[in-house]
């Protein structure tokens, strides 16, 4: 299998269970990072983590993916309510991409509700807490079968 897979996190994902817990559960971003490695193991697609709590190194990473990944799995954190940069990088890309959230973010402040990411997204996984991207991989999985690739 010649490419891997890029799951990708955007800003304060990397203070996943340092804080606020009772919205985003007690697993840390590596809990996450491990849970995507054993599923991708499991569905036999090597797994590449990456998060970043800047903008435009969101946008490098994405571009990297050019040519290089079969899939990205992303949950862009905030910038997924105001960065039409991330939309245009994951369009660019031109692989499939499963947008991921960890809350519920139709059932909370309503800032929270708009997704520009959703756009460039083959689809989005909400509210299931941290098994979402687990369920992403698989999705992302299925997508690249079908597709043959
Ligand atoms: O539910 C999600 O996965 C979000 O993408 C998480 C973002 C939030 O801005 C989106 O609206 C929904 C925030 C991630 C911040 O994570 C923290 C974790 C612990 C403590 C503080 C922030």
């Amino acid at each position: 299998m010649p490419h891997s897979v890029a799951v990708i996190n955007g800003p304060n994902l990397n203070m996943l269970g340092l804080r606020q817990p009772k919205i985003y559960g007690a697993a840390t971003l590596a809990d996450v990072e491990a849970l995507c490695r054993r599923e991708g193991e499991a569905l036999g697609m090597m797994v590449e983590c990456f998060q970043s709590n800047h903008e435009g190194a969101l946008v490098e990473r994405i571009q990297a993916c050019r040519g290089t990944a079969r899939g990205i799995v992303i949950n862009p954190g905030a910038y997924t309510h105001t960065s039409i940069a991330i939309v245009d990088a994951l369009m660019a890309a031109e692989v499939p991409a499963i947008e991921v959230h960890i809350s519920n973010i139709h059932r909370r402040e309503t800032f929270r509700h708009h997704s520009y990411v959703a756009a460039a997204a083959a689809g989005s996984i909400i509210g299931l807490g941290i098994e979402g991207y687990a369920l992403a991989l698989r999705a992302l999985a299925g997508i690249l079968r079908d597709q043959g690739t």
